[in-house]
């Protein structure tokens, strides 16, 4: 079938009425959606106000104020009807990922089920919010810390992960015990609206087995800028989770500060893989392949440079160059291919701006150049580019969310190390070697200053239970697995005294 051929407002219409979802709630409004696969519209979502948002917000945190009260196992549990819910409905919310993203079938699928992944791993953690116990200085004292739910949470995601980094939010500050209040980007309203019906079966599973919870646990904010920014500045927002450019994080981090909020900012990556003369370079070649051109390079850990040693230089560029060449482009429905088209004319146009500024600074470029134009004159589907670069300069210090990867030789490791750091991003990052001695500077304290360092894989595709996100101009937070729940909670250090006499701490008389 030709992109011409498709029909995708058919499919969107399908997928919304599996999902009870009414045609008045994704069509006729104002917000305006297309497909990126062809560039025709498929929705116009209603907006909400700016006034209508505060009054959800303060919603949200009464909501809070009776889900704190829940126990966490059964707050689990709810997550846990949540993961059933995207088990049953992976397919279609799969596909709308891909419709609405232009991300390929198994990528489509592969995003539910990280949200399916993080909705168990955090049904087991509603069982362990785990406080210290503490060895105290005085007698007949007891220390402990415990972990209480902390409020309506705010959370702004990205175009290019839709709905799997609202969930690696939702399921842990729910199971937490907080509200949520999710602002998607304007260009992913449709699966956002798809996630929200699907968690609204799950939370009516619940309250049928006679579980407990409060109305507008879950609120779903569809709208621009503004409304962004309402969810920033309202007071009952202890934390915002903001994923995107790190232009918004500049403008989204210090209105939190200010206000002695929260924030876990996940931004730009920049993110780099060394190949040394030991790499296996068959597996190299398709860890590159796979984080440099997958998901037409917008993903936020995809590989943007690569430092190659001079002694496998001449084995490994080529082939590569061959396989930028040869890489099967168009509709990311359509199996075998294994790139789809960008996000929008605004995309291309960056990416066409960043190649041309690596030529004019010496750069040798492949690729880049847009396919499928006649048959889909509104979508924007690109050759992946190569380039060789005579130096890391230019548009290389810089994140172009398009599939560029930039390409430079080395000669000594403790250099490329250096220049592997020496950008303002730090999110995620690999070394392809079978040096051990590499291998393990690579991630010590000396090696890469990513939040993410990898061997012999790429640097995208992380799994959901580590830790996820970066250093410097990445942001700092940190999401998904691992302790990243503590970012949800907050602390509180107890000490009880069940002696009858008042033992002061560091031995401090005060006797009256
Ligand atoms: C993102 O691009 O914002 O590690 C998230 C990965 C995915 C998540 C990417 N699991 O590439």
């Amino acid at each position: 079938m030709t992109l011409a051929n498709l029909d995708l407002a058919a499919d969107v219409d399908k997928i919304f009425a599996d999902l009870g979802v009414s045609v008045d709630r994704y069509k006729g409004g104002t917000l305006a959606v297309r497909s990126p696969i062809t560039g025709t519209e498929i929705g116009k979502l209603p907006e909400v106000s700016a006034s209508d948002a505060k009054k959800a917000i303060d919603a949200a945190h009464d909501a809070f104020l009776e889900w704190r009260l829940v126990p966490g196992p059964k707050r689990g549990e709810l997550i846990r009807l949540l993961g059933e819910e995207l088990r049953a409905n992976k397919a279609a919310l799969g596909r709308l990922v891909s419709i609405e993203v232009g991300k390929i079938t198994s990528e489509g699928l592969g995003e539910v089920q990280e949200m399916i992944d993080i909705c168990d791993f955090a049904v087991g953690l509603s069982r362990q919010l785990y406080g210290l116990t503490i060895a105290t200085e005085r007698s007949e004292h007891r220390m402990m810390e415990t972990w209480h739910p902390l409020g309506a949470i705010g959370i702004i995601s990205a175009f290019n992960f839709p709905v799997a980094v609202w969930s690696w939010n939702a399921a842990l500050a729910i199971v937490c015990g907080n509200s949520t209040i999710w602002k998607p980007s304007e260009k992913t309203p449709l699966t956002a609206l798809a996630s929200q019906a699907i968690f609204d079966k799950a939370l009516a599973r619940y309250i049928a087995d006679g579980g407990t919870a409060p109305k507008n646990l879950s609120t779903l904010l569809i709208g621009g800028r503004e409304i962004g920014e309402v969810l920033v500045d309202h007071e009952k927002v202890p934390l915002v989770s903001a994923t995107g450019s790190t232009a918004m994080g500049r403008a989204v981090g210090p209105k939190l500060a200010q206000r002695f909020a929260r924030s876990i900012l996940e931004l730009g990556g920049n993110n780099a893989a060394i190949v040394t003369p030991t790499a296996d370079l068959d597996l190299t070649l398709r860890g590159i392949a796979f984080s440099a051109m997958g998901t037409a390079g917008q993903r936020c850990t995809s590989l943007r440079r690569i430092f190659v040693h001079d002694s496998v230089y001449d084995a490994l560029v080529p082939r590569l160059v061959k396989a930028y060449q040869s890489v099967t482009i168009g509709s990311p429905l359509e199996n075998g291919n294994l790139i789809g088209p960008l996000i929008d004319k605004a995309a291309y146009d960056k990416m066409q701006a960043a190649l041309q500024a690596a030529q004019a600074t010496g750069g040798r470029v492949v690729g880049g150049e847009r396919v499928n134009e006649t048959e889909a004159g509104d979508a924007y589907y690109v050759r992946p580019a190569i380039v060789e670069m005579p130096a890391q300069s230019g548009p290389v210090r810089d994140e172009t969310f398009a599939p560029i990867l930039y390409v430079m030789k080395y000669s000594d490791f403790d250099e490329a190390l250096k220049l592997h750091n020496d950008v303002p991003q730090g999110l995620s990052s690999s070394i392809f070697t079978n040096d051990m001695r590499e291998a393990e500077t690579f991630v010590s304290a000396s090696g890469s200053d990513c939040g993410i360092a990898n061997v012999n894989i790429g640097p995208s595709g992380a799994e959901i239970g580590g830790a996820f996100g970066g250093e410097k101009e990445t942001g700092g937070g940190r999401e998904s697995g691992s302790d990243a729940w503590k970012a949800y909670m907050r602390r509180a250090t107890n000490t009880l005294n069940y002696g009858r006499t008042l033992p002061l701490a560091q031995g401090v008389k005060f006797d009256i």
